[in-house]
């Protein structure tokens, strides 16, 4: 056989060749694929089960000739190595075993939110020119299964839409598993782009992340370590399958590395999720921290079995000192603090730390490779324990967002550090403590919204003369959407309800997620010296 040439993929900022060669030679990445990550353990314990969905248990052995089955169907599609397949999933049983189908062949899936909606997956499909969308007809009330007919009529490079069937299995499915099952082989290169992601964003379309196989294995084998993942560990996946902290903080990808078990469900509230607990004797799970105030207060938690549950991992947004403080009386698990960002740098805390480390840190960089610095607004670094912004590079950050050079100036400094955006102090131990944000972005308990993206949409309902959308201060989630909305002179006011600009932006197709949760109606906004809406004071009110 002929050797594999890498995959050339335009608009994807490589690691510079130095940078490459150490990260080698120091063994953080290494000659590995992920779907040679799987298939080494489908080999090394077929038997052990890999996934429990919906009753259902999935064995290695069932799961890689699951996966080599859709690839053959892929393949026989005529999907090919490099070419993007938006996957547009909740998480159901099918989920692991189609992604890592497309990571055997070479193939590049998109993935996306199952809570997205038209408007970002119409722009994911022509952006990233995918050849196929999988989905599920219906999720959460929206109809995915037009979706995807839509999309077939409007995307000219949409050539194939699969559509599970809500309760599992589907004639599109059935053809998709109908050409029997290809051999596991090298496909792809570690080095090859394995997967496209997508970035909370902060502007009015979001950014897509390219990981490579070995940039993400890094990560994903690290935090192994670090979250004391075993072929014992039982996880709950409660956090979206296509999230970054489900996949790899240690994430499913790091359970099934070790041969462990996840189980995957759909809803996270204490009536199913305590249940699972119990009857599966789940140890492990990561959870955005509204979810665990709603465990930590929910009276079920003295119904249910739950002493099989030794870790609960929080992170996405910031989780309070106070709350941590509670997990190990109130659920009976350790607490692992978890910070992180789809574009690579992750912290940890780690399990076996003090009381006020676990509690009011967000953890140190999971790679020894991880360089991490915190400058003032010149770009200076500042005094050790001094707020600041949070540049980083690393193993698992990439250089650069996808087909994005004039973003990627601004986002990365000319030596290849991201600015993540996010103010921190570091400690001279080098743990992190997040004390703000400097990104417009809001975080509604985990879930990142751009606020550029929500009032490009407003700008066009027919009331409005300006908007600014900000995040002001939730007791549970953190932070809540306000709009504040300048009406149109002369127009009719009694229009602009919350009603009223939830419906327009729902029919434009938004993600329910980021529509408004309050509206406040002003005659004009305050300004900043230099004439810029003053989000500052807004996000105070
Ligand atoms: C405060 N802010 C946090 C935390 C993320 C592991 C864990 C989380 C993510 C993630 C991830 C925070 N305290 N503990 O990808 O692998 C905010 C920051 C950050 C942004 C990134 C992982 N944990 N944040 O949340 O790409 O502002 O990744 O820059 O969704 O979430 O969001 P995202």
């Amino acid at each position: 056989m002929t050797a594999l040439e890498p995959l050339l993929l335009d608009g994807v900022v490589p690691y510079p060749e130095e940078f490459a060669v150490r990260y080698r030679s120091e063994g953080h990445w290494t000659d590995q694929t992920l779907a040679e990550m799987l298939f080494e353990v489908v080999e090394r314990v077929p038997d052990k089960t890999a996934i429990i969905a919906d009753e259902v248990r999935i064995t290695y052995g069932d799961l890689g000739e699951r996966v080599l089955r859709f690839a053959a169907g892929f393949t026989d599609l005529g999907i090919n190595r490099g070419d993007r397949v938006v996957l547009h999933l909740p998480n159901v049983s099918d989920y692991v075993p189609i992604l890592f189908a497309l990571f055997e062949i070479g193939a590049v899936p998109v993935l996306a939110l199952a809570a997205l909606r038209r408007h970002e997956i119409e722009y994911f499909v022509e952006f990233t020119e995918a050849r196929a969308y999988v989905t599920i007809e219906t999720h959460a009330g929206n109809d995915f299964a037009a979706l995807a007919r839509e999309l077939e009529e409007s995307s000219p490079n949409l050539e194939h839409t699969v559509v599970l069937a809500t309760d599992g299995t589907s004639a599109d499915v059935e053809q998709l598993l109908s050409h029997g099952a290809l051999g596991h082989a090298r496909r792809s290169l570690p080095s090859d782009v394995a997967f496209l992601q997508l970035s909370g964003g902060t502007t009015g379309q979001p950014k897509v992340i390219p990981h490579t196989h070995e940039d993400y294995l890094a990560s994903v084998r690290a935090s192994v370590k670090i979250g004391a993942i075993t072929g014992d560990t039982v996880q709950l996946v409660v956090l979206p399958l296509c999230h970054s902290f489900a996949m790899r903080s240690p994430g499913f990808l790091g359970v099934l590395s070790q041969g462990g078990t996840i189980v995957p469900t759909l809803n996270g509230s204490p009536d199913v999720a305590f249940p699972l607990i119990a009857q599966h004797g789940v140890t492990d799970v990561s959870v955005v921290p509204p979810l665990a105030l709603v465990w930590l207060n929910s009276s079920l938690k003295e119904r249910y079995d739950l002493t099989s549950l030794q870790v609960l991992r929080v992170g996405g947004a910031k989780f309070s000192a106070q709350a941590a403080g509670r997990v190990r009386a109130e659920l009976g698990a350790t607490v692992q603090q978890s910070f992180g960002m789809a574009e690579g740098l992750t912290t940890f805390t780690g399990l076996d730390e003090d009381d006020d480390t676990i509690t009011s840190r967000q953890g140190r960089p999971t790679l020894s490779a991880d360089e991490v610095v915190v400058v003032d607004d010149e770009g200076t670094v500042v005094p050790t324990g001094t707020a600041g912004h949070l540049w980083t590079r690393g193993p698992s950050t990439i250089r650069g967002y996808y087909r994005a050079p004039e973003h990627n100036a601004q986002n990365f400094t000319a030596d290849g550090f991201y600015k993540t955006g996010d103010i921190v102090l570091e400690d001279e131990r080098g743990y992190l403590t997040v004390v703000g944000r400097s990104k417009d972005q809001i975080n509604r308990g985990g879930e990142k919204i751009a606020p550029e993206e929500v009032e490009n949409l407003l700008l066009a309902f027919d009331a409005v003369h300006d908007v600014s959308v900000v995040g002001v201060p939730d007791e549970m989630l953190g932070e809540r959407t306000k709009a504040f909305v300048v009406p149109r002179a002369g127009g009719d006011t009694s229009l602009l309800t919350l009603g009223t600009i939830r419906k327009f932006l729902r029919d434009k197709g938004l993600a329910a997620y980021k529509l408004p949760d309050v509206v406040e109606l002003v005659d004009e906004f305050e300004r900043t010296a230099v004439g810029k809406v003053s989000k500052l004071n807004q996000r105070a009110k």
